[in-house]
């Protein structure tokens, strides 16, 4: 399964990279890669293992939020 989550919040590289390790870390997530000029975030991940509720809830760990 494959998403592009619109995010905000962030500010700098030190956001995005943070973000992205962290995305990167969750069980289930087989990739994913954030882009501060898009302030996105492309995720790959087993839905069998995490859900787009699982994922928001590392986007808002990092401080950040989803924009719907
Ligand atoms: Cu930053």
């Amino acid at each position: 399964m494959k998403t592009t989550l619109k995010i905000a919040g962030m500010h700098c590289n030190g956001c995005s990279s943070n973000l992205e390790k962290m995305l990167n870390r969750r069980k289930g997530v087989l990739s994913a890669s954030v882009s501060l000029e898009d302030a996105a975030a492309q995720v790959e991940y087993d839905e069998t293992q995490v859900d787009l509720d699982g994922l928001r809830e590392v986007v808002e760990n990092c401080g950040f939020d989803v924009v719907e």
